[in-house]
């Protein structure tokens, strides 16, 4: 994370008004709420998921790479909004942070909010592993969708997709553990062995920002 410029969307259009936001010094009405959003993420393919919804609702988005602390806690709501918190404060833009874990029921939850630092250390391969001889394989994913103002106003969204831990890593497409989850709506096919389309009609992230979109054009595009 190196920059807070935005990389993706509608470019031209949002690195005016991120401009003019700093110059204005966020007056309640000099910023487009309800048609832009900032999305403060490490992770290009969790951006890419929300641009496809983002677009149903007609919101223009743009990724922001704003280095933040991501909270050390066993419940992934709270690091949503430290971190929701932190990003809105450094760059005085309303923002949204996405945190998602993935909870095997078998492991007691486990990696649950460890999920990012069990993705970087032992991997799908580890969790196969670990579940070599578990008949129990149900699991799901959580996703928390934080939304903060430079006020600290905070709203959360959750979203969440149940399936289980295939036996072994099928497709090519997605991140992380796509290709060991297979929900259970998803015909047999795991995350990975979707396209991005399809996979968000049956996944946690998709669902969560389609309760932000409702609620972000409901709640601010009539005042425009
Ligand atoms: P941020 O910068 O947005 O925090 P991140 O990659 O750290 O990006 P999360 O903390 O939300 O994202 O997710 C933790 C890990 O869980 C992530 O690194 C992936 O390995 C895995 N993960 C999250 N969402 C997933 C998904 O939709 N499919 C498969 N794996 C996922």
């Amino acid at each position: 994370m190196k920059s807070n410029k935005p990389l993706y969307g509608n470019n031209n259009l949002i690195r005016t008004l991120f401009k003019r936001e700093r110059r204005l010094k966020l007056t309640k009405s000099s910023f487009p709420r309800g048609k832009v959003a900032f999305f403060v993420t490490s992770n290009v393919h969790k951006f890419m998921e929300a641009r496809l919804v983002f677009a149903e609702y007609k919101i223009a988005a743009a990724l922001l790479r704003v280095p933040v602390q991501e909270l050390q806690d066993d419940n992934i709501e709270n690091i949503a909004k430290a971190s929701a918190r932190e990003a809105a404060e450094k760059t005085r833009l309303p923002v949204i942070v996405e945190d998602t874990g993935l909870f095997i029921p078998a492991l007691d939850g486990f990696p649950g909010p460890y999920s990012n630092y069990v993705y970087r250390t032992i991997g799908t391969k580890g969790i196969l592993k670990i579940m070599r001889d578990s008949s129990q394989r149900k699991a799901y994913f959580r996703s928390i969708v934080a939304y903060c103002d430079p006020k600290g106003a905070l709203e959360c969204f959750e979203g969440k997709a149940e399936g289980k831990i295939t036996r072994k890593e099928r497709g090519s497409s997605g991140f992380g553990f796509d290709p060991i989850f297979e929900p259970l709506s998803g015909n047999g096919k795991t995350f990975a062995e979707m396209a991005t389309k399809e996979k968000n009609e049956h996944a946690h992230r998709a669902k969560a920002f389609k309760k932000f979109a409702e609620w972000y054009v409901s709640a601010f595009r009539r005042r425009f």
